[in-house]
């Protein structure tokens, strides 16, 4: 009896999607452009976060948005009318986007003369975490209203970031939020993320994650 030839198709898959991903963090390493993937639920504010980023670096950087939705383009038209180039991505159903999406997206976007990329992802805490699309850095948005327990209903999204971004802070006094309960659970699961305290409304706290930005985006380039 001949021997019975057995593919895993899962792994193939996946080494197929981490091969993807490992090209183009190169191509953007190459060409000098930092791409952050944004991940958050819906409603933590991503596209609020991106809109007083831009306004906060426009004259100093080249910045460009991917949004990624199921099936929408609010977000995209919030975006290009700030003035930032911007592309939309409907991900056709698939709750985050991965390395072939990304890398397809970039195809059709002409990314060389930008320094700084910013993917918002599809908005939940799961899918987009398991997904390693080609970024150069991970940055999660938890928001003061959804809770300071999060980090240990979605460990993975709070393991695989490289920053943690706490907004609405401006809403604080509302919510029983407790800033050292949430430090101590992402710092159970990831000692080396940095967290910052901001609010997207007021501008509160923006200094920092500007700082962290600017610092990024510069040595990915000198190192390029
Ligand atoms: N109070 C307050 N509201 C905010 C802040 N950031 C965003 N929002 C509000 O939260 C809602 C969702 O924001 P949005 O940026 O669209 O979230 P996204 O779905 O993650 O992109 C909007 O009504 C925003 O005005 C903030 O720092 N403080
Ligand atoms: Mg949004």
């Amino acid at each position: 009896m001949p021997e019975l030839k057995i593919i895993d198709v899962q792994e193939s898959v996946f080494a197929n999607k981490d091969r993807i991903a490992g090209e183009t963090r190169r191509k953007l390493h190459d060409q000098g452009t930092f791409l952050v993937n944004l991940m958050a639920s819906p409603g933590a504010g991503k596209t609020c976060t991106l809109l007083r980023t831009f306004r906060e670096l426009r004259d100093e950087l080249r910045i460009g948005v991917m949004e990624a939705d199921i099936d929408a383009q609010v977000d995209a038209d919030r975006m290009q009318a700030e003035g930032m180039r911007t592309i939309q991505v409907h991900t056709g159903g698939a709750c985050a986007m991965d390395a072939v999406m990304t890398r397809d997206a970039l195809r059709e976007f002409h990314t060389e003369d930008l320094d700084l990329l910013f993917l918002e992802n599809v908005g939940n805490l799961v899918c987009p975490a398991e997904e390693d699309v080609g970024s150069s850095a991970r940055v999660v948005i938890l928001s003061v209203p959804e809770g300071d327990d999060k980090p240990e209903k979605y460990p993975l999204m709070f393991r695989v970031a490289d920053v943690v971004l706490i907004n609405k802070i401006d809403a604080m006094e509302y919510f029983d939020f407790d800033r050292e309960r949430a430090i101590r659970n992402i710092r159970l699961r990831n000692p080396e993320a940095e967290i910052i305290f901001l609010s997207a409304k007021t501008g509160e706290g923006f200094d920092a994650w500007i700082r962290w930005l600017r610092q990024a985006v510069q040595s990915w380039q000198y190192n390029a």
